[in-house]
Protein backbone atom coordinates (compact mmCIF):
# COMPACT_ATOMS: atom_id res chain seq x y z
CA UNK A 1 0.00 0.00 0.00
CA UNK A 2 1.10 3.60 -0.68
CA UNK A 3 0.94 6.44 1.07
CA UNK A 4 -2.01 8.67 -0.52
CA UNK A 5 -3.56 11.28 1.04
CA UNK A 6 -2.03 14.19 3.80
CA UNK A 7 -4.77 14.46 6.48
CA UNK A 8 -4.20 17.65 8.99
CA UNK A 9 -5.84 17.01 12.54
CA UNK A 10 -5.98 19.77 15.13
CA UNK A 11 -6.83 18.30 18.93
CA UNK A 12 -4.58 15.59 18.37
CA UNK A 13 -3.31 15.62 22.10
CA UNK A 14 -6.92 14.93 22.71
CA UNK A 15 -9.39 12.04 23.01
CA UNK A 16 -10.79 11.72 19.19
CA UNK A 17 -7.25 13.49 17.52
CA UNK A 18 -5.74 9.82 19.02
CA UNK A 19 -8.19 7.54 17.80
CA UNK A 20 -8.45 9.26 14.35
CA UNK A 21 -4.80 9.75 13.96
CA UNK A 22 -4.55 5.41 14.59
CA UNK A 23 -7.27 4.92 12.20
CA UNK A 24 -5.83 7.39 9.41
CA UNK A 25 -2.64 5.44 9.62
CA UNK A 26 -3.92 2.79 9.58
CA UNK A 27 -5.39 3.40 6.00
CA UNK A 28 -1.75 4.69 5.18
CA UNK A 29 -2.19 8.42 5.51
CA UNK A 30 0.71 10.70 6.34
CA UNK A 31 -0.35 12.27 9.35
CA UNK A 32 0.55 15.82 10.62
CA UNK A 33 -0.85 16.52 14.13
CA UNK A 34 -1.31 19.69 15.40
CA UNK A 35 -1.05 20.18 19.23
CA UNK A 36 -0.45 23.44 21.44
CA UNK A 37 2.56 24.21 23.31
CA UNK A 38 2.41 23.62 27.47
CA UNK A 39 5.05 24.07 29.66
CA UNK A 40 4.82 20.35 29.75
CA UNK A 41 4.44 18.18 26.97
CA UNK A 42 0.28 16.60 26.97
CA UNK A 43 1.31 13.67 24.46
CA UNK A 44 0.27 11.06 26.89
CA UNK A 45 -2.42 9.91 24.69
CA UNK A 46 -0.51 9.52 21.11
CA UNK A 47 3.18 8.60 22.66
CA UNK A 48 2.62 4.94 21.50
CA UNK A 49 2.08 6.46 17.83
CA UNK A 50 5.49 5.66 16.14
CA UNK A 51 5.20 5.92 12.62
CA UNK A 52 7.05 7.59 9.69
CA UNK A 53 4.06 9.01 8.56
CA UNK A 54 3.17 10.73 11.42
CA UNK A 55 4.51 14.08 12.24
CA UNK A 56 3.76 16.99 15.54
CA UNK A 57 3.62 20.63 14.40
CA UNK A 58 3.00 23.25 17.36
CA UNK A 59 -0.32 25.26 15.91
CA UNK A 60 -2.54 27.02 18.28
CA UNK A 61 -6.37 27.78 16.76
CA UNK A 62 -6.65 31.61 18.03
CA UNK A 63 -3.84 32.16 16.13
CA UNK A 64 -4.63 33.44 12.57
CA UNK A 65 -1.77 34.21 10.81
CA UNK A 66 -0.10 30.96 12.08
CA UNK A 67 -3.23 29.46 10.18
CA UNK A 68 -2.50 30.65 7.27
CA UNK A 69 1.32 29.47 6.99
CA UNK A 70 0.06 26.41 8.38
CA UNK A 71 -2.33 25.71 5.46
CA UNK A 72 -0.19 27.11 2.96
CA UNK A 73 2.83 25.26 3.84
CA UNK A 74 0.93 21.80 4.03
CA UNK A 75 -2.29 22.23 1.86
CA UNK A 76 -3.80 18.91 3.10
CA UNK A 77 -6.30 16.71 1.12
CA UNK A 78 -8.00 16.52 4.18
CA UNK A 79 -8.28 18.70 7.52
CA UNK A 80 -10.02 17.40 10.92
CA UNK A 81 -10.90 20.16 12.93
CA UNK A 82 -11.09 18.25 16.88
CA UNK A 83 -9.29 21.21 18.79
CA UNK A 84 -11.75 22.70 21.28
CA UNK A 85 -12.37 23.85 25.12
CA UNK A 86 -14.43 21.25 24.86
CA UNK A 87 -15.60 21.79 28.85
CA UNK A 88 -19.34 22.67 28.66
CA UNK A 89 -18.86 23.12 32.67
CA UNK A 90 -15.82 25.33 31.98
CA UNK A 91 -17.51 27.27 29.02
CA UNK A 92 -20.10 29.08 31.55
CA UNK A 93 -16.52 30.32 33.47
CA UNK A 94 -14.64 30.85 30.68
CA UNK A 95 -16.77 32.22 27.71
CA UNK A 96 -14.51 34.68 25.94
CA UNK A 97 -11.74 31.82 25.86
CA UNK A 98 -14.56 29.48 24.33
CA UNK A 99 -15.86 31.94 21.86
CA UNK A 100 -12.23 32.39 20.82
CA UNK A 101 -10.78 28.76 20.34
CA UNK A 102 -14.45 27.49 19.60
CA UNK A 103 -15.65 29.88 16.97
CA UNK A 104 -12.86 32.48 15.82
CA UNK A 105 -10.30 29.59 15.54
CA UNK A 106 -12.75 27.66 12.89
CA UNK A 107 -13.33 31.08 10.97
CA UNK A 108 -9.36 31.23 10.79
CA UNK A 109 -9.13 28.04 9.49
CA UNK A 110 -11.70 28.32 7.41
CA UNK A 111 -10.63 31.54 5.57
CA UNK A 112 -7.00 30.33 5.66
CA UNK A 113 -8.30 26.62 3.72
CA UNK A 114 -10.20 29.31 0.98
CA UNK A 115 -7.31 31.53 0.54
CA UNK A 116 -4.21 29.08 0.51
CA UNK A 117 -5.99 25.64 -0.46
CA UNK A 118 -9.66 25.43 -1.44
CA UNK A 119 -9.62 22.22 -2.33
CA UNK A 120 -8.92 21.25 1.09
CA UNK A 121 -11.86 18.83 2.34
CA UNK A 122 -12.76 20.17 6.21
CA UNK A 123 -14.24 18.55 8.72
CA UNK A 124 -15.94 20.54 11.62
CA UNK A 125 -16.33 18.95 15.22
CA UNK A 126 -19.88 19.84 15.66
CA UNK A 127 -21.95 18.80 18.55
CA UNK A 128 -25.71 17.70 20.30
CA UNK A 129 -24.61 20.48 22.76
CA UNK A 130 -26.19 22.98 20.20
CA UNK A 131 -29.89 21.18 20.56
CA UNK A 132 -30.00 22.21 24.43
CA UNK A 133 -33.31 21.80 25.44
CA UNK A 134 -34.62 21.04 21.64
CA UNK A 135 -36.02 18.02 20.63
CA UNK A 136 -38.09 16.51 18.21
CA UNK A 137 -41.22 13.68 18.57
CA UNK A 138 -41.20 10.90 16.56
CA UNK A 139 -44.84 10.60 15.05
CA UNK A 140 -45.05 6.13 15.40
CA UNK A 141 -43.87 6.43 18.76
CA UNK A 142 -43.99 9.69 20.90
CA UNK A 143 -40.58 8.97 21.78
CA UNK A 144 -38.22 12.22 21.94
CA UNK A 145 -34.96 12.41 19.59
CA UNK A 146 -32.77 15.02 18.00
CA UNK A 147 -31.69 14.64 14.48
CA UNK A 148 -30.57 17.07 11.65
CA UNK A 149 -33.58 18.67 11.35
CA UNK A 150 -34.58 19.43 14.95
CA UNK A 151 -34.30 23.10 15.60
CA UNK A 152 -31.26 24.26 18.19
CA UNK A 153 -31.49 26.03 21.26
CA UNK A 154 -28.24 25.43 22.74
CA UNK A 155 -28.39 26.43 26.54
CA UNK A 156 -24.85 27.08 27.49
CA UNK A 157 -21.49 29.24 26.01
CA UNK A 158 -19.86 25.78 24.62
CA UNK A 159 -23.17 25.07 22.88
CA UNK A 160 -23.59 28.85 21.11
CA UNK A 161 -20.24 29.21 20.02
CA UNK A 162 -20.19 25.56 18.24
CA UNK A 163 -23.84 26.75 16.97
CA UNK A 164 -21.98 29.48 15.34
CA UNK A 165 -19.05 27.84 13.73
CA UNK A 166 -21.26 24.98 12.60
CA UNK A 167 -22.89 27.73 10.46
CA UNK A 168 -19.73 29.11 9.67
CA UNK A 169 -18.97 25.98 7.50
CA UNK A 170 -22.57 25.89 6.42
CA UNK A 171 -21.64 29.40 4.74
CA UNK A 172 -18.16 28.47 3.64
CA UNK A 173 -20.09 25.36 1.92
CA UNK A 174 -22.53 27.35 -0.05
CA UNK A 175 -21.04 30.55 -0.48
CA UNK A 176 -17.39 29.58 -1.41
CA UNK A 177 -18.09 26.11 -2.59
CA UNK A 178 -15.56 24.51 0.19
CA UNK A 179 -16.23 21.13 0.89
CA UNK A 180 -16.55 21.61 4.56
CA UNK A 181 -18.56 19.24 6.58
CA UNK A 182 -20.13 18.90 10.15
CA UNK A 183 -20.61 15.94 12.50
CA UNK A 184 -22.55 16.77 14.85
CA UNK A 185 -21.44 13.96 17.57
CA UNK A 186 -23.32 13.02 20.14
CA UNK A 187 -21.34 12.71 23.78
CA UNK A 188 -18.67 9.63 23.02
CA UNK A 189 -16.67 8.57 25.35
CA UNK A 190 -13.64 5.65 26.24
CA UNK A 191 -10.72 4.65 28.63
CA UNK A 192 -8.75 8.01 26.81
CA UNK A 193 -11.98 10.26 27.86
CA UNK A 194 -10.75 13.49 30.09
CA UNK A 195 -11.04 12.59 33.47
CA UNK A 196 -13.24 15.51 34.20
CA UNK A 197 -16.19 14.29 32.06
CA UNK A 198 -18.63 12.46 34.04
CA UNK A 199 -18.47 8.83 32.99
CA UNK A 200 -14.36 9.04 32.88
CA UNK A 201 -14.81 10.61 36.65
CA UNK A 202 -16.95 7.65 37.72
CA UNK A 203 -14.83 4.88 35.92
CA UNK A 204 -11.31 5.99 37.62
CA UNK A 205 -12.66 6.68 41.20
CA UNK A 206 -14.13 2.97 40.86
CA UNK A 207 -10.36 1.93 40.08
CA UNK A 208 -8.87 3.99 43.09
CA UNK A 209 -11.77 2.65 45.45
CA UNK A 210 -11.17 -0.79 44.47
CA UNK A 211 -7.15 -0.26 44.86
CA UNK A 212 -7.95 1.19 47.92
CA UNK A 213 -6.43 4.13 46.66
CA UNK A 214 -9.60 6.86 48.22
CA UNK A 215 -11.58 6.95 51.44
CA UNK A 216 -13.15 10.38 49.70
CA UNK A 217 -17.04 9.99 48.36
CA UNK A 218 -17.23 10.67 44.39
CA UNK A 219 -18.64 14.51 44.24
CA UNK A 220 -20.97 14.86 41.56
CA UNK A 221 -23.94 17.09 40.33
CA UNK A 222 -27.18 16.71 38.34
CA UNK A 223 -27.80 12.83 37.83
CA UNK A 224 -30.81 12.48 35.86
CA UNK A 225 -29.46 13.94 32.95
CA UNK A 226 -29.72 11.98 29.89
CA UNK A 227 -26.88 11.27 27.62
CA UNK A 228 -26.47 9.60 24.19
CA UNK A 229 -23.15 8.03 24.93
CA UNK A 230 -21.46 5.93 22.52
CA UNK A 231 -17.77 4.71 21.98
CA UNK A 232 -15.25 7.23 20.35
CA UNK A 233 -13.82 4.81 17.89
CA UNK A 234 -17.11 4.31 16.56
CA UNK A 235 -17.75 7.87 15.93
CA UNK A 236 -14.00 8.96 14.34
CA UNK A 237 -14.81 6.27 11.94
CA UNK A 238 -17.90 8.33 10.70
CA UNK A 239 -15.84 11.53 10.67
CA UNK A 240 -13.51 10.10 7.98
CA UNK A 241 -16.75 9.06 6.15
CA UNK A 242 -17.95 12.50 5.84
CA UNK A 243 -14.95 13.38 4.23
CA UNK A 244 -15.15 10.18 1.69
CA UNK A 245 -18.54 11.01 0.69
CA UNK A 246 -19.52 12.41 -2.93
CA UNK A 247 -21.19 15.92 -1.24
CA UNK A 248 -20.85 17.66 1.73
CA UNK A 249 -23.05 17.12 3.94
CA UNK A 250 -23.51 17.22 8.25
CA UNK A 251 -24.92 14.82 9.67
CA UNK A 252 -25.55 13.21 13.26
CA UNK A 253 -23.71 10.29 14.82
CA UNK A 254 -25.17 8.57 17.46
CA UNK A 255 -26.14 5.64 19.14
CA UNK A 256 -30.00 6.19 19.50
CA UNK A 257 -29.91 5.30 23.04
CA UNK A 258 -30.27 7.12 26.22
CA UNK A 259 -29.39 6.96 29.54
CA UNK A 260 -29.20 9.10 32.85
CA UNK A 261 -26.10 9.60 34.65
CA UNK A 262 -27.63 7.35 37.29
CA UNK A 263 -28.39 4.84 35.17
CA UNK A 264 -24.50 5.13 34.30
CA UNK A 265 -24.00 4.53 37.76
CA UNK A 266 -25.80 2.02 38.49
CA UNK A 267 -24.33 0.12 35.49
CA UNK A 268 -20.53 0.91 36.30
CA UNK A 269 -20.78 0.24 40.00
CA UNK A 270 -22.70 -2.66 39.57
CA UNK A 271 -20.65 -4.44 37.18
CA UNK A 272 -18.49 -4.95 40.72
CA UNK A 273 -21.43 -5.64 42.91
CA UNK A 274 -21.33 -2.32 44.43
CA UNK A 275 -24.18 0.23 45.22
CA UNK A 276 -23.49 3.40 43.80
CA UNK A 277 -25.44 5.37 46.60
CA UNK A 278 -22.79 4.30 49.09
CA UNK A 279 -19.82 5.98 47.05
CA UNK A 280 -21.27 8.93 45.60
CA UNK A 281 -22.14 12.43 47.17
CA UNK A 282 -24.25 15.51 45.30
CA UNK A 283 -22.46 18.49 45.07
CA UNK A 284 -24.39 21.70 44.25
CA UNK A 285 -21.66 23.46 42.90
CA UNK A 286 -20.71 20.69 40.28
CA UNK A 287 -24.79 21.36 38.90
CA UNK A 288 -24.70 23.90 35.89
CA UNK A 289 -26.19 27.36 35.16
CA UNK A 290 -28.30 25.47 32.39
CA UNK A 291 -28.70 22.19 32.05
CA UNK A 292 -29.47 19.89 29.17
CA UNK A 293 -31.48 17.90 29.69
CA UNK A 294 -32.02 14.86 27.62
CA UNK A 295 -30.43 13.72 24.09
CA UNK A 296 -31.05 11.04 22.16
CA UNK A 297 -30.47 10.91 18.48
CA UNK A 298 -31.05 9.83 15.70
CA UNK A 299 -28.75 8.51 12.70
CA UNK A 300 -31.01 7.56 10.01
CA UNK A 301 -29.03 9.87 7.99
CA UNK A 302 -25.69 8.64 8.35
CA UNK A 303 -26.60 4.94 8.09
CA UNK A 304 -28.12 5.73 4.54
CA UNK A 305 -25.82 8.21 2.86
CA UNK A 306 -22.84 7.00 4.97
CA UNK A 307 -23.58 3.55 5.53
CA UNK A 308 -22.31 4.53 9.24
CA UNK A 309 -23.53 2.88 12.32
CA UNK A 310 -21.83 2.35 16.15
CA UNK A 311 -20.52 -1.02 16.78
CA UNK A 312 -20.17 -0.91 20.18
CA UNK A 313 -23.28 -0.49 22.55
CA UNK A 314 -23.46 1.03 26.40
CA UNK A 315 -22.89 -2.06 27.97
CA UNK A 316 -19.71 -2.57 26.43
CA UNK A 317 -18.44 0.97 26.47
CA UNK A 318 -18.77 1.12 29.79
CA UNK A 319 -16.77 -2.41 30.39
CA UNK A 320 -13.83 -0.76 28.28
CA UNK A 321 -13.49 2.20 30.37
CA UNK A 322 -13.85 0.30 33.64
CA UNK A 323 -11.04 -2.86 32.59
CA UNK A 324 -8.83 0.37 31.62
CA UNK A 325 -9.72 2.61 35.05
CA UNK A 326 -9.24 -0.44 37.49
CA UNK A 327 -5.93 -2.13 35.92
CA UNK A 328 -3.72 -4.16 38.57
CA UNK A 329 -6.92 -4.35 41.15
P1 LIG B 1 -10.65 16.81 24.15
O1 LIG B 1 -10.17 15.46 24.56
O2 LIG B 1 -10.99 17.81 25.19
O3 LIG B 1 -9.54 17.44 23.17
C1 LIG B 1 -9.57 18.78 22.80
C2 LIG B 1 -8.28 19.10 22.08
O4 LIG B 1 -8.28 20.47 21.66
C3 LIG B 1 -7.01 18.92 22.93
O5 LIG B 1 -6.04 18.29 22.15
C4 LIG B 1 -6.62 20.36 23.25
O6 LIG B 1 -5.26 20.53 23.51
C5 LIG B 1 -6.99 21.03 21.93
N1 LIG B 1 -7.07 22.48 22.01
C6 LIG B 1 -7.80 23.22 22.89
N2 LIG B 1 -7.60 24.53 22.66
C7 LIG B 1 -6.73 24.64 21.62
C8 LIG B 1 -6.16 25.73 20.92
N3 LIG B 1 -6.42 27.00 21.25
N4 LIG B 1 -5.32 25.45 19.90
C9 LIG B 1 -5.02 24.20 19.56
N5 LIG B 1 -5.54 23.11 20.19
C10 LIG B 1 -6.39 23.33 21.21
O7 LIG B 1 -11.94 16.67 23.20
P2 LIG B 1 -12.51 15.37 22.45
O8 LIG B 1 -13.44 14.68 23.35
O9 LIG B 1 -11.40 14.65 21.77
O10 LIG B 1 -13.43 16.09 21.35
C11 LIG B 1 -12.91 16.45 20.08
C12 LIG B 1 -13.79 17.53 19.47
O11 LIG B 1 -15.12 17.06 19.34
C13 LIG B 1 -13.90 18.81 20.29
O12 LIG B 1 -14.01 19.86 19.38
C14 LIG B 1 -15.21 18.67 21.05
O13 LIG B 1 -15.74 19.93 21.36
C15 LIG B 1 -16.02 17.93 20.02
N6 LIG B 1 -17.07 17.03 20.52
C16 LIG B 1 -16.77 16.10 21.45
C17 LIG B 1 -17.75 15.21 21.86
C18 LIG B 1 -17.46 14.13 22.87
O14 LIG B 1 -18.43 13.58 23.42
N7 LIG B 1 -16.21 13.76 23.09
C19 LIG B 1 -19.04 15.29 21.30
C20 LIG B 1 -19.27 16.25 20.34
C21 LIG B 1 -18.28 17.11 19.93
P3 LIG B 1 -4.66 20.30 25.00
O15 LIG B 1 -4.47 18.82 25.13
O16 LIG B 1 -3.41 21.09 24.95
O17 LIG B 1 -5.70 20.82 25.97
O1 LIG C 1 -21.61 15.91 31.44
C1 LIG C 1 -23.74 15.74 34.43
C2 LIG C 1 -23.69 17.06 33.69
O2 LIG C 1 -19.35 16.90 31.19
C3 LIG C 1 -22.66 14.99 31.16
C4 LIG C 1 -18.52 17.06 25.94
O3 LIG C 1 -17.74 16.09 25.27
O4 LIG C 1 -20.56 15.94 25.34
C5 LIG C 1 -19.80 16.42 26.43
O5 LIG C 1 -20.53 17.38 27.17
C6 LIG C 1 -23.78 15.19 32.15
C7 LIG C 1 -24.25 16.64 32.33
O6 LIG C 1 -20.57 15.94 29.17
C8 LIG C 1 -21.09 15.72 36.90
O7 LIG C 1 -24.46 18.05 34.36
C9 LIG C 1 -23.22 15.30 36.85
O8 LIG C 1 -25.66 16.64 32.37
O9 LIG C 1 -19.65 14.42 30.84
P1 LIG C 1 -20.19 15.78 30.70
P2 LIG C 1 -21.48 16.99 28.40
O10 LIG C 1 -21.70 18.21 29.16
O11 LIG C 1 -22.69 16.27 27.91
C10 LIG C 1 -20.95 16.95 24.38
C11 LIG C 1 -21.69 16.25 23.28
C12 LIG C 1 -19.79 17.77 23.93
O12 LIG C 1 -19.75 18.22 22.80
C13 LIG C 1 -18.82 18.20 24.97
O13 LIG C 1 -17.59 18.60 24.36
O14 LIG C 1 -23.31 14.79 33.45
N1 LIG C 1 -22.84 15.65 35.59
N2 LIG C 1 -22.16 15.35 37.67
C14 LIG C 1 -21.53 15.91 35.59
N3 LIG C 1 -20.70 16.28 34.59
C15 LIG C 1 -19.38 16.46 34.91
N4 LIG C 1 -18.52 16.81 33.93
N5 LIG C 1 -18.92 16.30 36.18
C16 LIG C 1 -19.74 15.93 37.22
O15 LIG C 1 -19.30 15.79 38.36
Amino acid sequence: MTTNKLALITGITGQDGSYLAEFLLNKNYKVVGLYRRSSTNNFERIKHIKSPNFILEEFDLTDPTGCFHLIDKYKPQEFYNLAAQSHVATSFKQPTTTFEINTIGVVNLLEAIKSNSPATKFYQASTSEMFGRSYSICQETFQKYQDENTPMLPQSPYGIAKLASHNMVQIYRSSYNIFSCSGILFNHESPRRGENFVTRKITKYIGKLLRNETKDKLQLGNLEASRDWGHAKDYIRGMWLMLQNEIPNDYVLCTGQTYTIREFLESAFGYFNLDYNDHIEINPELYRPAEVDFLRGRNDKAKEQLKWWPEINFEDLVKDMLNSDTKNV
